[in-house]
């Protein structure tokens, strides 16, 4: 088999039944915005080989996501500036297209000679309808690829799991499967013919019509460079103390790979390669590997598996009881969203915290937790804070609208993926964190005098 066909086939789903028809290959890129590691754009281009056609990758960007600020959409579209380039030294063209993604989508492929459309797997409902949607519109054969997990999401499990304990060992034994090498892509030998538009960066940025009041964040590189400069950095100065100081907020010990994760900017399956190679299995980099893998993956699988995963109803039975036992306790202190936005509440900790995301776009791991949980205490009732803490994580983190996002809060306010604990008032049985046991798990003081604003 040429190097092209080395994708495994089962990270391919085909989305319609349509026979495969003649023209030009198209990938719409959405996840996962890269060109190396990317077996969406691999498998488009050995459809185009085979076929001696054009290829082009289309990306349809969406006046408005999920409450993207112009925080979430620089950062996108910086890192897209650099797919664009790259593409361009491959001849393989690319193509942005603005307005409701699905509709852009279809009327393209009509324009255009197209006869096979590759997306990339993605189980948030808004994308799933967008796939849908074009799946069962156009005449041709439509091919999802899962390049965003290492083991494919709709591999891993066919049901929404309970837990780390449950999908672990189902990923761990298909791991071996599926972690292999990338192929390059290399020069596409048959141009795209109709005339394409080269990317304006700052045209597109300063057009779209999205909140400006959520800046950028400054001193980050978005895209495949600043990924890969995240990653050696993290495995040189970071992966052999990830274990010890991870769960600490007043230490780097985190990646920080989240938001280049998020926009597909690095290859997850790439970071385990490259973590796997530098260090002997430590423990700290199996702890690593814990998160990137199963903690990632189990949150795809939560959300592809419930359709409710932003909701109460998408907590598990025991939650739903224990929250509806406890809805009227009386409440020590109630926030509004907008309280909570400004950090006006009585937690100096909370607070810090909350600035720090609004002002850094980041909050550390540890802190998330109990951030959200938090929220659910001060809020008039679990629909509520589940609203706030989404509305507030997605405006104000750079990785955020993400499935890792809402199977967190969705942990930390219903017990997803965890277990009963002691009963108490307003959390019921779902797991407590307070201020002392942050006291105890790290230096809080020095924390709120360095963080605090
Ligand atoms: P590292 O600890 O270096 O981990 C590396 C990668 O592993 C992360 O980038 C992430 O992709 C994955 N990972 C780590 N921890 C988790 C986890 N608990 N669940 C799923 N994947 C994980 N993550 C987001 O990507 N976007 C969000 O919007 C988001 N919101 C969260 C909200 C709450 C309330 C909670 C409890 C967690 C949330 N997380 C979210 C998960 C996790 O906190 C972040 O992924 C992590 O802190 C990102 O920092 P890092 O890349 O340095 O993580
Ligand atoms: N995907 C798109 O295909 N088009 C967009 O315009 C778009 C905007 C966007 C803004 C913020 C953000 O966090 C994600 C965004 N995405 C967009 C989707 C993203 O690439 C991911 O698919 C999901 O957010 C994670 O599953």
């Amino acid at each position: 088999m040429s190097s092209h066909n080395s994708i495994h086939p089962l990270r391919i789903t085909c989305r319609n039944q349509i026979p495969e028809a003649s023209g030009a290959v198209i990938y719409w890129m959405s996840r996962d915005q890269r060109v190396a590691d990317n077996w969406a754009l691999l498998h488009a281009q050995s459809l185009a080989l085979e076929r001696q056609a054009p290829l082009a990758v289309v990306f349809t960007l969406a006046d408005s996501f999920l409450g993207a600020t112009l925080r979430q959409f620089g950062f996108m579209l910086r890192g897209l500036a650099g797919v664009a380039e790259r593409l361009k030294e491959l001849d393989v063209s690319f193509i942005l297209l603005r307005g409701n993604p699905p509709d852009e989508i279809c009327r393209f492929i009509q324009q255009h000679n197209v006869g096979v459309l590759v997306t990339d797997f993605d189980p948030l409902r808004i994308k799933r309808s967008w796939h849908d949607q074009v799946a069962r519109s156009v005449p041709i054969p439509c091919m999802e690829v899962d390049t965003h997990n290492v083991v494919p999401c709709r591999i891993a499990s066919n049901r929404q799991e309970y837990g780390a304990y449950t999908i672990r060992p189902k990923i761990h034994r298909l791991l071996p499967d599926f972690l292999d090498a990338f192929p390059p892509v290399v020069q596409h030998p048959f141009p795209w013919t109709a005339p394409v538009n080269d990317f304006d960066l700052e045209a597109t940025l300063s057009s779209i019509p999205v909140d400006r009041s959520v800046g950028e964040i400054g001193g980050l590189t978005p895209g495949e460079q600043g990924g890969r400069a995240r990653l050696h950095d993290f495995i040189n100065n970071g992966l052999a103390l990830y274990e010890a100081e991870r769960n600490d907020p007043c230490r780097h010990g985190q990646s920080g790979l989240s938001p280049w994760l998020h926009f597909g900017q690095i290859s997850a399956q790439r970071v385990v390669l490259e973590v796997s190679r530098h260090l002997s299995i430590s423990s700290s980099t199996e702890a690593f590997l814990e998160e990137l893998i199963v903690r990632r993956e189990l949150a795809d699988n939560f959300c592809l598996h419930n359709s409710s995963y932003d909701r109460v109803a998408g907590f598990p039975e025991w939650a739903q009881r224990t929250i509806a036992e406890h809805r009227h306790d009386p409440r020590e202190y109630l926030y509004s969203p907008e309280q909570l936005q400004t950090a006006q509440t009585h937690d100096p900790l909370w607070n810090t915290a909350q600035l720090t995301m609004v002002n850094t776009g980041t909050m550390h791991g540890y802190l998330r937790m109990y951030w959200a949980k938090k929220i659910l205490e001060w809020s008039p009732s679990p629909e509520d804070a589940m609203s706030a803490a989404i509305m507030l994580n997605d405006r104000y983190q750079l990785d955020g609208r993400d499935p890792n996002g809402y199977a967190g809060i969705a942990w930390s306010i219903g017990g997803v993926h965890d277990r009963a604990w002691g009963e108490r008032p307003v959390f019921g049985k779902i797991r407590y964190m307070n201020y002392k046991g942050c006291l105890r798990k790290f230096n809080v003081a020095e924390y709120i005098s360095r963080h605090g604003s």
